[in-house]
């Protein structure tokens, strides 16, 4: 071994001996940590004459540590299944919106929007169709009907808020089915009446031209809160949505805040708002919005008014004058005069229907509230007593809750499920 070997040889065994001495000293090292930090606790524990105690928490903490670690790997390896899974989920996102992404052919989406629109009557009418709907349906789901049930039969129909008069119709209808030997048959029964009820709700009149005139003047009338205010506000919606240049008067100038939410609906449906001095002359704001209209080319001029003055007379002869006043700013106005009937108020609605009636010309009827009540077939009363057209009903509080009246849809969501189909 040449001398420059041995150096080398001495230099790497004083390496190693350096390295054991350094491992050596950091594992005492360690062990007296725990030992103090176990000491500690003992210390304090021993302070309470709690050795025992310190010891099972040592050994606790050990099993804590141990079992820490399985839960870490356990929550890496679960984290790790998760993203898969939402992996997966992008994946499958990706294909639905690859489907979405197809054109869905017109005929079927139209089909589905009318869906929509026929559920969502149902579920409008879902307190009315529960109340004196079911009650004639589960009298006659029974196998056979009989005269007996007549009595049961007339009372329902008397207690539904649809008016004595037309109970009385409907009732007639059911009696005569009954004696043409129908006994047999409830199914019939329940046709008749649908059909019946049908007949009552499709009164003669056609289609709301809105380009007949220009501006076209619709003033709307009720007593106060039936919903005047927002079946104005969905109503301007729904024409400016159709490509209508509308604008809103703010007749009611008796309530405080009735301008303000006039407002409000206007800038939601796209239409300015005319508005007067509080207390000022209602007529005198319609006829400025009538003028505006005209001078700016507006095809719709929807006026609001007052549901209460101070005394009913005051109400009657103040929209009167309106309509005098409408009529000198434009010939031909109102083309439309709609009253606006709450049907949560029931028979006291065909009350306030006639009351307006008898003093003025009205020309179509907005029920509102249709969701929010079982009494819903005072419509049947209306049209039956009125003859005057229902042009809308209201299904909720939002935007797009009005809904054209349809006599056939209405009459399907009401008499929705034939109970004498599962007669036993
Ligand atoms: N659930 C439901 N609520 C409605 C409907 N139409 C109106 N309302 C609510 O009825 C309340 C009264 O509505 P308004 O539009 O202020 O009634 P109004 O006739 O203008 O009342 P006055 O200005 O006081 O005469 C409001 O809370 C509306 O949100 C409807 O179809 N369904
Ligand atoms: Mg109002």
């Amino acid at each position: 071994m040449t001398g420059l070997e041995l150096v080398y040889l001495l230099g790497a065994l004083s390496a190693v001996a350096l390295f054991l001495f350094a491992v050596r000293r950091a594992s005492a090292r360690s062990a007296q940590l725990g030992d103090a930090g176990r000491a500690g606790r003992r210390r304090l524990a021993g302070r309470r004459g709690e050795d025992e105690e310190a010891e099972q928490q040592d050994e606790a903490a050990e099993e804590r540590e141990e079992r820490d670690g399985h839960e870490e790997e356990q929550e890496e390896e679960e984290q790790a299944e998760e993203r898969e899974g939402v992996e997966d989920a992008g994946d499958e996102g990706d294909e639905e919106a690859e489907e979405e992404a197809e054109p869905e052919p017109a005929a079927a989406g139209a089909e589905r929007e009318a869906e929509e629109r026929a559920a969502q009557l149902r579920q409008g009418l879902a307190r009315t169709r529960g109340g004196f709907v079911a009650r004639l349906g589960r009298l006659l789901s029974k196998k056979t009907i009989d005269r007996e049930i007549l009595g049961e039969l007339e009372e329902v129909l008397l207690t539904a808020d649809i008016g004595p008069k037309t109970a009385e119709r409907l009732f007639t209808t059911i009696r005569g089915a009954l004696s043409r030997e129908q006994l047999e048959d409830p199914e019939a029964v329940w046709t008749r009446l649908r059909e019946e009820s049908g007949r009552i709700l499709s009164v003669e009149a056609p289609p709301v031209d809105w380009e007949r005139a220009r501006p076209l003047v619709l003033l709307v009338l009720g007593v106060n809160g039936v919903g005047k205010t927002t079946t104005i506000g969905k109503i301007a919606a729904k024409l400016v949505r159709g490509g209508k240049k509308v604008i809103l008067a703010a007749g009611d100038t008796f309530r405080a805040a009735a301008t303000e939410q006039l407002e409000i609906w206007g800038q939601r449906a796209g239409a300015p708002v005319v508005k007067g001095k509080p207390g000022g002359d209602p007529s005198s704001v319609i006829f400025d919005a009538i003028k505006r209209a005209q001078a700016e080319g507006h095809d719709v001029v929807i006026a609001d008014t007052a549901g209460r003055l101070h005394t009913k007379v005051d109400l009657m002869e103040e929209l009167r004058k309106v309509r005098r006043v409408i009529h000198k700013a434009h010939e031909g106005a109102p083309h439309e005069t709609w009253l606006v009937l709450d049907s949560t108020t029931g028979q006291n609605a065909i009350q306030q229907a006639k009351m307006f009636k008898e003093a003025m010309e009205v020309t179509g009827i907005v029920l509102t509230k249709l969701d929010g009540t079982a009494k819903g077939g005072v419509i049947l009363g209306i049209c039956d007593e009125l003859a005057v057209p229902v042009r809308f009903i209201g299904i909720g509080e939002s935007v797009d809750a009005l809904r054209e009246f349809d006599p056939e849809a209405f009459v399907s969501a009401l008499y929705e499920h034939d109970p004498t189909a599962n007669a036993a």
